[in-house]
């Protein structure tokens, strides 16, 4: 069976040639008007990017390859006795858009494992942190100074030929994704005075690892809970700015280790990945305001006395979707399943009743339904994980697995450098002056 390196290689030259012919039988046809709004509005629905390995359906939610997440669910390989998807399948399927054995699966897990330590310099640079620096910075720093051994930036160094660039960004992508846990244990361990990280062990699969480092791994639920959330939070097609950065990094040839670095700094806003800590700090504040069993009525008062704050409501709304986000509803039926009687997913229940209503009332907000953010802090909050200002360092873990499946198609497809135009405001008054 082949790896997935020799899968990609095999891949590779077909899907170039399918570009070339797309390019040269419609490469001068245009998508339609660019509006000035686009322009001072965030890009919304530009269309300006390519990425083959999700779609984001307004509607319906992410497609990862042309799977939803419940195909996922179904179709991946999953641990011996586990029921939710392992995480290295869907890195395989994002790269190749195939379903791999579960040989395949296990080969990526070993291979993970294999390449899972960090360089000494690097576990001081973590150590060396205030326990008072937020996690995600030391994530990001962490991250940015694997760049010391990029095979990618070496052989670049060198003076290799562009065929070769691909190659290269898949090894320093598998020793990327392959470092995060212990990243994200270190800093776990460190910040919250738990001691060093547990070692890897060589025989189980990434999440289980992820779950170890973080001293959770004695609990199936919550391993389970690990492989569904890297899955669900891997990839949200190519705009958002996590996925986006890592693309406009990497366009310039600074390798993976850079590019990742710079994605989690945008993961890390509170508009982006950061929302699923914002969301636990906002229900607890709830909680110590109107109390933990609060009625329909009191948790309105609360949601509109924060509209009115000028603040919003975090894990609500989206920039693409306009329906609750299936990631949404995977993490409710995960807690249906596992953690019913909840106190804490009572009351995102509870909130889910009632924010879309208000909402809508207010009339701002072009989507009132929930997002990925809103759930996941409840989740992890359940097994004992309440640290929320390391919610983020696992969104950043499963983003990763995005990311560097781009940057990997990114070179092999020899996309160039991204270099948009700008326009001044006084440029565009007199562009359209007389029209
Ligand atoms: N609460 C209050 N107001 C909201 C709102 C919310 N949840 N969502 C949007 N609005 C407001 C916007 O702030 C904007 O107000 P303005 O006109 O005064 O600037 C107006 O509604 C129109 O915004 P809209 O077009 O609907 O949304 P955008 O595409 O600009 O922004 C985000 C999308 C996600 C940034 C926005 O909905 C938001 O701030 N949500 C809360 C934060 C959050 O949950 N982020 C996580 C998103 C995601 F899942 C992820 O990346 O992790």
């Amino acid at each position: 069976q082949s790896t997935l390196k020799e899968r990609l290689a095999e891949l590779i030259p077909a899907e170039i040639e399918n570009v070339k012919a797309i390019r040269a039988e419609h490469g001068q046809k245009t998508f339609g008007q660019v509006t000035v709004d686009q322009v001072y509005g965030g890009m919304r629905g530009l269309p300006a990017l390519l990425w083959d390995g999700s779609v984001l359906d307004p509607e319906e939610g992410i497609r990862f390859r042309g799977k939803t997440i419940e195909e996922c669910q179904a179709a991946l390989p999953k641990a011996p006795g586990g029921s939710e998807p392992l995480p290295e399948g869907l890195f395989w399927l994002l790269l190749t858009g195939e379903i791999p054995t579960p040989e395949q699966v296990n080969q990526l897990s070993k291979e993970w494992a294999a390449r899972a330590a960090l360089p000494e310099f690097v576990e001081e640079i973590i150590d060396r942190c205030p326990g008072t620096l937020h996690p995600m910075s030391q994530f990001s720093m962490a991250v940015t100074a694997l760049n010391h051994d990029s095979s990618f930036a070496k052989a670049y160094s060198e003076g290799i030929s562009k065929k070769e660039y691909w190659g290269h960004t898949f090894e320093d992508s598998m020793d990327l994704i392959a470092k995060l846990p212990n990243i994200a244990g270190r800093i776990y361990q460190n910040v919250y005075g738990k001691g060093k990280p547990a070692p890897i062990d060589p025989s189980k699969d990434y999440s289980w690892n992820l779950a170890h480092v973080l001293g959770f791994s004695d609990n199936e639920a919550f391993v389970e809970l690990m492989r569904l959330y890297i899955v669900i939070h891997s990839d949200h097609e190519g705009g958002n700015v996590s996925a986006h950065t890592g693309k406009l990094v990497g366009s310039a040839l600074s390798d993976p280790f850079l590019a990742f670095g710079a994605s989690l700094n945008g993961l890390a806003g509170p508009l982006h990945g950061l929302a699923n800590q914002e969301v636990l700090v906002w229900l607890r504040k709830m909680q110590d305001k109107i109390g933990s069993n609060a009625s329909d009525e009191a948790v309105k008062e609360y949601v509109w006395s924060t509209l009115k704050g000028g603040q919003v409501v975090p894990g609500y709304g989206h920039a693409v979707l306009r329906k609750t986000d299936p990631r949404y509803t995977a993490q409710r039926a995960f807690a249906l399943k596992h953690l019913p009687e909840d106190p804490l997913f009572k009351l995102v229940g509870q909130v889910y009743n009632i924010v879309p209503d208000i909402l809508l009332e207010a009339g701002k907000a072009k989507n009132p339904w929930p997002n990925v953010d809103a759930h996941s802090g409840a989740l992890l909050t359940h097994y004992g994980l309440h640290q929320m200002q390391f919610y983020t360092v696992l969104f950043g873990v499963s983003r990763a697995f995005g990311v560097a499946a781009q940057l990997i198609w990114d070179r092999a497809l020899g996309a160039p450098l991204e270099r948009p135009k700008s326009y001044s405001s006084e440029a565009i008054k007199k562009m359209f002056a007389n029209r």
